[in-house]
C-alpha cells in the first residue's frame, strides 16, 4: 500500500509536473525529503521569485507547473505574482505546507488559518483536502483544473502529517485516467461567423494573448490575409500573437476606451480573437465602439465573454473556431492594406541610449527565435516598432501589471525552452521586485541575458503623473543602484555598456555563453503617452 506522499508524486509524474519550484519551510520538509530522482527542485530565494519562475515555465511550456510554498507567509509573498498568473491564465499548481492536521484548531505557529480562503480570488480553485487519504485525488483535481480552458492557477494546502498516511487503493485510479476537453463550433455557428465576416466592408482584426497561448498565430495571419484586414494587438497585451513585421500589423491598441474607438473609427466590424474586450488602463471615457461599428468576439474564456460591455461573443476552442471559419470563408475582394513604415530611431542624445535604440540593437543581434521577457514599463509602446517577432511564444510581459515577473519569468521560460535563448528586458525599477531570480539563474546555470534599462526613475509613473495632471509626486527617483554589483553578488557575470556598439558586443558575449549575464545600460526616458 503506498503512502499519500508516494501516491501524490505518482500523480505529479503521470501529469508531467516533475519540476518543483519552491521555497521550503518546516511544513514542507516531509514532502520534500528524499524527493524522487526523476524530479528536480528549483529553489527561489523569495516566493515572488518562485511563483514568477513557475509562471514563466508554465506559460512557455503550455503545461502545468508545480509550486511548493511555505504556509501562509510563503503564500502571501507569492500573491502579488499570482495576480499576473491569474490574468495570464497560467496553469500553476500551487501547493503550501500546513501544520499538523490535529493541531490546527489551536493555531500553532505557521498554521495556515483558513488556508483555502487565503489565495482567493487570485486562483481558479483552492482546497485543503478533508482527509489525508484524499490528498492525491485533490492534487490530481488541481492539475486537471489548472490545465482545463480557461487555464489558471490553483491552490492546495496539505497538512504535513498527511504525507506518511496510507493512500488507500482508490488513489491507484488517478494514474490511469485522462481528462480531455473539446470546443468546436457547430456548422450553424460557423455559417453565422462566415456571414458576419463576409458582410463587412472594412473589418479590422484585434488579436490577443490567448492566440499565442495556443500557437494559433498563423491562423490569425490567415484570417487577416483572407479578409485583407489591418491587425492590431489587443491593449495591455502580455504575449505577442501576431508577427510584428507582417504588412497587416499596426501595433498595440492604446489601453483606453476613447483611444480605441478613435483609432478604429473607420471600421464597420471589429473582430477580436483571444483577448478580453478590452483590458483598459488609463481612464479616458468615451464610446466603447466607433459609430456604426459592431464587434465580434471569439474567445476560449466564458468569463471574458460574459463581462465584455459590447459585442457578440462565441466561446470555443480558438484553434477549432479559426480553422472552421477559414475552411469556409471566401477571400475578400479588396487589396491588402499597405504596410506601415517602421519608425526611425530618435536622434542620439547625451545621457544614455534611447530605449528604441536598445531594442533595435537587440533585435539586430539576437537569433530569430529569441524569446523576450519584458518588464520595462515606459517602453511598452515603442518596443513593438523596433523588434521583429514572428514565432509563437516569443514575448512575455506581466499580465496584470504586477512588477516582479520579468527577471523570474525569464529564468522560468529559459528552463522550459532550453532550445531557445531568452533575453530579459528589465527596467531598473522593475528589477528590484524580482532581483533574487539572479541567484537561481546562477545556481542552475540558466543562460538568460538580462538587459537592465537604467533611467534612474519609475519612468511610466512620471508619464502617468503628466497624463493625470498631478505634480510633485514623491518616490519616483531610484538613482544610485549598481545592478552590475548586485548581479555579481548573486553570482551572475555583469557588463556595463554605454552605447549601441557596447550593447551589441555584450549581447553577443552573453548569447555565445551557457551561463547568465546581466547587461546594465543607461537609458533616456521615452514618454509612453507621446
Ligand atoms: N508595484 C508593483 C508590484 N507593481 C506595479 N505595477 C507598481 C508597483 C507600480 N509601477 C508601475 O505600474 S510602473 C512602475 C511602477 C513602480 C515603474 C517601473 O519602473 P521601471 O520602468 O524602471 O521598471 P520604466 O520604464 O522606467 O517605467
Ligand atoms: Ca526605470
Amino acid at each position: 500500500m503506498s503512502t499519500v506522499r508516494t501516491a501524490t508524486y505518482d500523480v505529479l509524474r503521470r501529469e508531467g509536473l516533475t519540476t518543483i519550484f519552491g521555497n521550503p519551510g518546516s511544513n514542507e520538509l516531509h514532502f520534500l525529503a528524499g524527493m524522487p530522482a526523476d524530479f528536480r527542485y528549483v529553489l527561489g530565494l523569495h516566493e515572488g521569485t518562485v511563483l514568477g519562475m513557475a509562471d514563466g515555465f508554465a506559460l512557455a511550456s503550455g503545461q502545468p507547473a508545480f509550486v511548493n510554498l511555505h504556509a501562509a507567509a510563503g503564500t502571501g509573498n507569492a500573491m502579488g505574482a499570482l495576480t499576473n498568473a491569474m490574468t495570464a491564465h497560467s496553469p500553476l499548481v500551487v501547493s503550501a505546507g500546513q501544520q499538523v492536521r490535529s493541531t490546527l484548531g489551536v493555531e500553532p505557529l505557521l498554521a495556515n488559518v483558513e488556508a483555502a480562503q487565503l489565495p482567493r480570488p487570485l486562483v481558479k480553485w483552492s482546497a485543503e483536502p478533508a482527509t489525508a487519504a484524499d490528498v492525491p485525488r485533490t492534487v490530481s483535481q488541481a492539475v486537471h483544473t489548472a490545465r482545463m480552458e480557461p487555464q489558471g492557477p490553483v491552490y492546495v494546502s496539505v497538512p504535513y502529517d498527511d504525507w506518511a498516511a496510507e493512500a488507500g487503493e482508490a488513489s491507484e485510479h488517478l494514474t490511469a485516467r485522462t481528462v480531455a476537453q473539446a470546443g468546436s463550433p457547430s456548422a450553424a455557428q460557423v455559417a453565422d461567423l462566415v456571414a458576419t465576416l463576409s458582410a463587412a466592408q472594412n473589418p479590422v482584426l484585434v488579436v490577443g494573448p490567448a492566440v499565442d497561448a495556443v500557437a494559433a498565430n498563423g491562423l490569425a495571419v490567415a484570417l487577416a490575409e483572407r479578409l485583407a484586414m489591418p491587425a492590431w494587438i489587443a491593449p495591455s497585451v502580455h504575449r505577442c500573437p501576431f508577427p510584428t513585421r507582417h504588412p497587416s500589423f499596426r501595433g498595440v491598441l492604446p489601453a483606453a476606451v476613447r483611444g480605441i474607438s478613435t483609432l478604429l473609427a473607420e471600421h464597420d466590424l471589429i473582430v477580436v480573437v483571444g483577448a478580453p474586450v478590452f483590458r483598459y488602463h488609463q481612464y479616458e471615457p468615451g464610446d466603447y465602439l466607433p459609430p456604426g461599428a459592431t464587434l465580434l468576439h471569439l474567445t476560449s474564456d466564458p468569463a471574458e465573454a460574459a463581462r465584455a460591455p459590447m459585442g457578440s461573443a462565441l466561446v470555443g476552442d480558438l484553434t477549432a473556431v479559426l480553422e472552421a471559419v477559414l475552411a469556409e470563408l471566401p477571400a475578400a475582394d479588396r487589396p491588402m492594406p499597405p504596410a506601415r513604415p517602421v519608425p526611425e530611431l530618435p536622434a542620439e542624445q547625451p545621457g544614455g541610449m534611447w530605449p528604441e535604440a536598445v531594442f533595435s540593437t537587440i533585435d539586430a543581434v539576437t537569433p530569430d527565435d529569441v524569446v523576450y521577457v519584458k518588464e520595462s514599463t515606459s517602453t511598452t509602446g515603442v518596443f513593438w516598432d523596433h523588434v521583429d517577432i514572428s514565432l509563437p511564444g516569443s514575448f512575455f510581459f506581466p499580465a496584470a501589471g504586477g512588477l516582479g515577473f520579468g527577471m523570474p519569468a525569464a529564468v522560468g521560460v529559459q528552463l522550459a525552452r532550453p532550445d531557445r535563448r531568452v533575453v530579459g528586458l528589465i527596467g531598473d525599477g522593475s528589477a528590484n521586485y524580482g532581483i533574487t531570480a539572479l541567484w537561481s539563474a546562477a545556481a542552475y546555470r540558466v543562460p538568460v541575458v538580462f538587459v537592465v534599462l537604467k533611467n534612474g526613475t519609475y519612468g511610466a509613473l512620471k508619464a502617468f503623473a503628466g497624463f493625470m495632471g498631478v505634480t510633485d509626486v514623491p518616490g519616483l527617483d531610484i538613482s544610485g543602484i549598481d545592478y552590475c554589483a548586485i548581479a555579481e553578488g548573486y553570482g551572475v557575470r555583469a557588463r556595463r555598456v554605454e552605447d549601441a556598439a557596447g550593447l551589441a558586443e555584450a549581447l553577443r558575449e552573453g548569447l555565445a555563453g551557457d551561463e547568465p549575464l546581466l547587461i546594465e545600460v543607461p537609458t533616456l526616458s521615452t514618454d509612453p503617452f507621446a
